[in-house]
């Protein structure tokens, strides 16, 4: 066989296999194997012109030369083809954007969160700023400051957690300690809500031993009961709905005076008598009253100039009255499906 058949031959059986090739990959092995450096036809190629008379060296050259430029050429359109095939089907496939997408196990707010968010958006409209503080305390913010000296009977009501080997630091028992603390780093007038977490040595079926509160304080001149009774209406009306009343019943705390009790209408029964109110109509749901000229002289406000009210409630227990929970320990377990119950 000439060297003229020979290459032909490998030519087809090239043109056979590349057409055969259905990747990039394998298309590139079969141009290796023929058409590379040490592929057939180069090496038919190179061994032909070594064992040809000088004279038609040349002439061979040309012909195998022809062949080599015919497998590049065939290598390209068959990769450039394999490219344009990748794309048509790329371009065929049918995507249904309309298919809903797979749902991913989410977390939910919980209620005091719920609660929380809309008792800060409530009194923020009415111009109260948020006041946080730490909640390990000193004696003095969470006690003396507020009317309450050591040996003051108010202290076994709110057992306390003190931190081991400081007789005089504790777990705030409520977050009046926050207010202590604004009133001695700016003058009056203070309009501020304290919510958080507080502490008390309480744990039975209705009480945990941490539990959040908020507590409320506006102080200027001229401020009176009227506007602590406007305020907490104002707020009842807006957190429980229009059709709810506020009722204060005189009571006493060492750090108002005069103070009281705050009562709201019956959530259950909208006020009208049922067994959780007792057949009363109302329901507690904390304390309020004018600031003691004590706690103001703790601070260096001025007494004679400054009045103010303060309040504090629950916002457990809030939440819990909202969306009618009848058990505290719910409230405290994180179980995610007891959370999603709530909007
Ligand atoms: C309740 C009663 C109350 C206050 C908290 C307060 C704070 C300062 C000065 C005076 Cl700095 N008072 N807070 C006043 C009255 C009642 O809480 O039953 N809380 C759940």
């Amino acid at each position: 066989m000439d060297l003229q058949a020979r290459l032909a031959a490998l030519l087809s059986e090239y043109q056979e296999k590349i057409a055969q090739a259905r990747t990039e990959q394998e298309l590139r092995k079969v141009f290796a194997d023929y058409g590379g450096p040490q592929g057939a036809i180069r090496v038919q190629q190179k061994e032909a012109i070594k064992s040809a008379p000088n004279a038609e060296k040349k002439a061979i050259g040309q012909l195998s030369n022809q062949v080599v430029q015919s497998v590049e050429k065939l290598f390209e359109e068959r990769l450039r083809a394999l490219a344009d095939e990748a794309r048509r089907r790329d371009l065929e496939r049918v995507v249904d954007v309309t298919l809903p997408g797979r749902a991913r196990p989410l977390g939910h707010l919980h209620p005091v969160t719920l609660a929380r968010r809309d008792i800060v958006e409530i009194f923020g409209q009415l111009g109260f700023t948020v006041a946080e503080g730490p909640q390990v305390e000193t004696d003095f913010h969470n006690f003396e400051a507020l009317a309450m000296p050591k040996d003051h009977p108010a202290r076994d009501m709110q057992d306390t957690f003190y931190v081991a080997g400081a007789s005089d630091v504790v777990l705030r028992t409520h977050t009046s300690p926050v207010q202590i603390r604004t009133m001695l780093s700016q003058p009056p007038p203070v309009r501020i809500i304290a919510p958080g977490a507080v502490y008390r040595k309480d744990d039975d079926p209705t009480h945990s031993p941490m539990f959040n509160q908020f507590e409320g304080l506006c102080v200027d001149e001229g401020i009176t009961f009227g506007d602590l009774k406007g305020v907490l209406l104002h707020f009842t009306q807006r957190f429980f709905g229009a059709d709810m009343g506020v009722r204060l019943r005189p009571s006493f705390f060492p750090f108002t005076e005069p103070s009281a009790e705050i009562d709201i209408s019956c959530v259950f029964c909208r006020g009208q008598g049922c067994r959780t109110c007792k057949q009363s109509g109302w329901i507690e749901v904390g304390g309020a009253g004018m600031i003691d000229p004590e706690v103001f002289a703790h601070v260096e406000y001025d007494a004679e100039r400054y009045t103010g009210f303060a309040f504090g409630m629950g916002i457990d227990r809030m939440a819990m009255l909202r969306y009618h929970i009848d058990d505290v320990s719910l409230m405290f377990e994180g179980d995610v499906r007891f959370a999603r119950q709530f909007r």
